[in-house]
């Protein structure tokens, strides 16, 4: 027997339904939910790992003032104290909040109501601004209301399915899976990837067009050319449904093939190839996401999709539309409630109806009526002094802002930092002066919106831990304490979604996209039982709405959409001499952001355990770069150290590397240092994809792994990255200055006393030691000049069977496993735990399909998440056969 329990997974903009069994003996089992829209069951690694992310380790479990703990009521009082004598002495406008796609709506909705409605002025802004921020001004300039058309349905039946400057196979795995399924279905579907690199994602691509970084626009309004050209358009839905058409082929006629071919430096066949899928399929569905948002053109890089999309009708009807794919959990409920800096509430704005109307509602003293500052101005206002508080939640700025180092030194210098976090330490709350400690995913309530407009629960099922509580009650009690009492009195977050859902309904008449007005009634119970729907819900669409725009009638006052005259241009920051490479930065399968959650589980950090930097082999052999050897990066603003990867899928001139590492983890790895604060005068959306960087060899003397069962910090003065393990501490390390004498080095940094020792010299300098205590090891140390080839798996299980006779002491002192086993390498599936080399082994021994090596190593069989890597690694062994 066991009882299950529905809620919603905390990662991406997938939005997956998980079902929580708890077993009789008390032990939780995660798994997909089957009856949930978006994913009918199925989870991706991240989403699987969950279940191991949830102990307390490293939580933050009590408000602290200046590193004290304190009490709720002494924390409280400070903030709403400390806020209120800011805006006394300097204005609503010194005050800022910045917040998170990862609040549940209820929360984003107190924290917006209370800085726009109540402190009166619009200086909360988010996370989403480095996310979504292009997509949301281009929905609008087109639609006249931020309403994504498709849902995931539509993804499956395209005929067509343009992915461009996503990801998807590790962005959104579970959008991915549904679209391998539905090609395997359709014969017929083509899938074409627009990205400068190849990713995972190419996997599954008839066509990749791996474009020069940033030239998105030239390539669709190429196509729009193309389609006027070839008896493409679709004039009945033109002159009946949109504007600006004219203009906008105007403009896109100087865009011939060749130009674009030349603009975005490729094949004039592979643009041509695509072109004519576009005039040759029925329906088409593109799918968009960071590669064309965060851009100084972002914005007009969503309007060149949607224009094609619209001249094509290719809009409103199954299988088509443009589809921008949302990153985080609840980036689209932080969209609903107007958490961005220039919106007001519920799709309204700062115009003088929407302020009064909101006004109103709210009974708002001191609405705000322009809009507040952007994430990137916020956190330059507060370095400018301009900004005096500012109050942090769910989000880790110091890491994910470009010039992330000016972000940090901004907030050192701020008078009043206030943090909301569920981890205690992490880059961003080291910084501030007052931490309070939130609820985390399993024990919080409340609501999220995922890519396709779909409402779910996210549901408790965890008792709150030590004085944690939920974000909407730690912002209505700073607000009741501001004086605000009887507009945030709530006692439960199903009231705070009924006033949302009421707000959204008020004055509508079919006038703003977001209308939940018929979900305004749901008591505490329903509220509870809320099962997923997708908005609009409302007397017209009663029970929910898969796709928008069927009926041909937009936002736009006289009910049209939009075309828009685009004129593509290439990136803001461009390469020089000195700065030679362009930085792409992005995501990887098994992380998810700064890791504050996902780094904590050993078997999502098996597949890439270092921040490393992929580049073409010529760019790395012209920079004198070794493969797996440690390169600095630098720019402008900032510099990093990361492994390179040679990589002949990246496009020459351009590297990548992972936005997630940061001082939790690794030494000198944060990428947004690099970044920078370059933005797209539309949205506010930075450049992250594209920062000019020289990258250079970063020589050492000596690299290094140790495992530790003490929890010992690394030293400073060298490189090291944390390679989460259940108990252990790992680090793998390098340096430049040569260590003369190493047990009294590792003595002076990760104390050898009352260890037994065991050594191993090796030539060139090179040392193995392992400490043991009663027969158990403590710690195990192996430096070399070269990265030591180590089989972790067989090191790290000697910590738990100790090793008992010689050859196989002798074995562990070697890194070897006792059985001669190969060591398993790199983990590849991270759900069986499954290594690269066995994989290769059991290619060479014959499985030559996925299938096959399901069937002998389980690999793959479970979230599929790594079935584009064991395809990949069939291509390249498969010929290969052992002698
Ligand atoms: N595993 C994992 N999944 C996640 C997240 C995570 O942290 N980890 N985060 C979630 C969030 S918040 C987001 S926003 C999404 C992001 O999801 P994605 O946008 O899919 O992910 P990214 O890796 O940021 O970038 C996507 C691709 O854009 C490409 N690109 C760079 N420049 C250009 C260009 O000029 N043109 C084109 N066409 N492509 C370009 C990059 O090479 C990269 O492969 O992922 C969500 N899902
Ligand atoms: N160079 C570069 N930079 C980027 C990007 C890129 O592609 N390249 N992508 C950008 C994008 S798209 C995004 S979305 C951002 C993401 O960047 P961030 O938002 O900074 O990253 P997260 O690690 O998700 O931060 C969430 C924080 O909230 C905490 N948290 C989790 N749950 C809760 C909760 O319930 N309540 C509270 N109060 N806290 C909680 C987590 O522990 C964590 O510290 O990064 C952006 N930065
Ligand atoms: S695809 Fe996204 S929402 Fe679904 S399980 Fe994976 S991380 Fe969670
Ligand atoms: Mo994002």
């Amino acid at each position: 027997m066991s009882a299950a329990h529905g809620t919603t997974c905390p990662y991406c903009g997938v939005g997956c339904g998980v079902t929580i069994d708890r077993q009789n003996d008390g032990a939780l089992a995660v798994s997909g939910d089957v009856t949930h829209p978006a994913n009918q069951g199925r989870l991706c690694v991240k989403g699987s790992a969950l279940g191991e992310t949830l102990d307390l380790a490293g939580r933050l479990l009590q408000p602290q003032l200046d590193g004290r703990a304190v009490s709720w009521d002494q924390a409280l009082d400070q903030v709403a104290q400390r806020f209120s004598r800011v805006i006394e002495q300097h204005g609503p406008q010194a005050v800022a909040f910045y917040a998170s796609g990862q609040l549940l709506t209820e929360d984003y909705y107190v924290a917006n109501k209370l800085m726009k409605g109540f402190i009166g002025a619009a200086n909360i802004d988010t996370n989403s601004r480095l996310c979504m921020a292009s997509a949301v001004v281009g929905y609008k300039r087109a639609f006249g209301g931020d309403a994504v058309p498709c849902c995931y349905e539509d993804i499956e039946q395209a005929d067509l399915v343009i992915l461009t400057g996503s990801n998807t196979a590790w962005a959104h795995p579970v959008v991915y899976q549904r679209l391998v399924k539905a090609r395997r279905q359709r014969p017929q579907m083509r899938v074409v990837v627009i990205d400068p690199r190849e990713t995972a994602t190419c996997d599954i691509a008839d066509l990749h067009l791996p474009l020069r970084p940033g030239s998105d626009a030239a390539l669709f309004t190429g196509a729009l050319h193309w389609l006027a050209e070839h008896q493409g358009l679709d004039s009945a839905f033109l002159q009946q449904h949109a504007g600006g058409t004219e203009a906008t082929l105007a403009a896109a006629a100087e865009w011939s093939p060749q130009r674009v071919a030349a603009f975005c430096e490729l094949p004039l066949e592979r643009v041509l190839a695509f072109f004519q899928l576009l005039t040759a399929s029925r329906d088409w569905v593109t799918l968009y996401s960071m590669g064309i948002n965060q851009s100084a053109s972002g914005a007009d890089k969503c309007n060149a999709i949607i224009n094609l999309h619209l001249a094509g009708g290719r809009i409103g009807r199954v299988g088509s539309g443009p589809f921008s794919i949302t990153g985080q959990p609840n980036a689209m409920g932080g969209r609903e409630v107007g958490g961005l800096a220039n919106q007001l509430a519920a799709h309204m704005g700062f115009n003088a109806e929407d302020i009064d109307r909101v006004q109103r509602f709210w009974q708002a003293p001191r609405i705000a009526r322009q809009p507040g500052l952007n994430a990137v101005e916020l956190f330059q206002a507060v370095a400018a002094g301009q900004v005096k508080a500012v109050w942090i939640m769910g989000t880790n700025p110091a890491v994910s802002l470009p010039d992330a180092d000016a972000v940090r030194q901004a907030l050192k210098q701020c008078p009043l930092v206030v943090v909301s976090e569920v981890m205690a330490a992490t880059d961003t709350a080291e910084l501030a002066h007052i931490r309070l400690p939130a609820l985390a995913w399993g024990e919080k309530e409340g609501s999220v919106t995922n890519s396709e407009r779909c409402i779910s629960r996210q549901r408790a099922f965890l008792p709150p831990p030590g004085a944690a509580r939920a974000d909407w009650w730690i912002l209505s009690q700073v607000a009741q304490r501001m004086g605000y009492g009887a507009a945030f009195g709530y006692r439960h977050p199903s009231e705070i979604f009924s006033e949302h859902a009421a707000l959204s309904g008020f004055e509508n008449h079919g006038a703003r996209a977001f209308d939940i007005g018929l979900l305004a009634g749901l008591d505490r119970q329903q509220w509870r039982q809320m099962k997923p729907v997708q908005w609009p819900v409302n007397g017209q669409h009663p029970d929910g709405c898969r796709r928008l725009f069927s009926d041909g009638r937009f936002f736009h006052a006289d009910g049209r959409a939009r075309l828009l005259p685009v004129t593509p241009r290439l990136p803001q920051n461009a390469v020089s001499p000195r700065y030679p490479l362009v930085l792409n930065t992005g995501r990887i399968r098994d992380q998810w952001h700064t890791m504050t959650r996902t780094g904590k589980a050993a078997r999502l950090m098996r597949h890439l355990s270092e921040p490393f930097c992929e580049i073409h082999p010529e760019d790395a052999a012209e920079q004198g770069i070794a493969d797996r050897s440690l390169v600095r990066l630098s720019s402008p603003y900032g510099w990093m150290l990361a492994r390179a990867q040679c990589n002949p899928g990246q496009r020459r001139g351009s590297v990548f590397v992972p936005m997630h590492w940061n001082g939790q983890f690794t030494a000198q790895g944060r990428v947004d240092g690099l970044i920078p604060p370059v933005v797209d005068a539309d949205s506010g959306q930075p450049e992250s994809k594209h920062a000019p960087v020289r990258v250079s060899p970063w020589p050492v003397s000596w690299q290094a792994e140790i495992f530790l069962r003490a929890e010992i910090a690394a030293p400073k003065g060298i490189y090291w990255s944390r390679v989460a393990q259940d108990d252990l501490t790992h680090y793998i390390m390098a340096g430049q200055q040569p260590v003369e004498d190493w047990p009294a080095w590792l003595q002076q940094h990760f104390m050898l006393e009352g260890l037994t020792v065991q050594t191993a010299q090796l030539a060139q300098r090179g040392l193995h030691l392992i400490g043991w205590r009663q027969g158990e090891v403590q710690l195990a140390f192996y430096v070399r000049t070269q990265v030591p080839l180590l089989d972790r798996a067989a090191i790290l299980s000697a910590f738990e069977h100790p090793p008992i006779g010689g050859p196989q002491r002798l074995a562990l002192l070697a890194g070897r496993g006792a059985s001669g086993q190969p060591a398993a390498g790199a983990t590849v599936c991270s759900c069986f735990g499954v290594g690269e080399n066995r994989i290769i082994a059991a290619i060479q021994a014959g499985c030559h399909s996925t299938e096959a090596l399901g069937a002998s190593l389980q690999c793959g069989t479970n979230c599929g998440s790594c079935l584009p890597e064991l395809k990949k690694l069939i291509q390249q062994h498969a010929s290969q056969r052992v002698a």
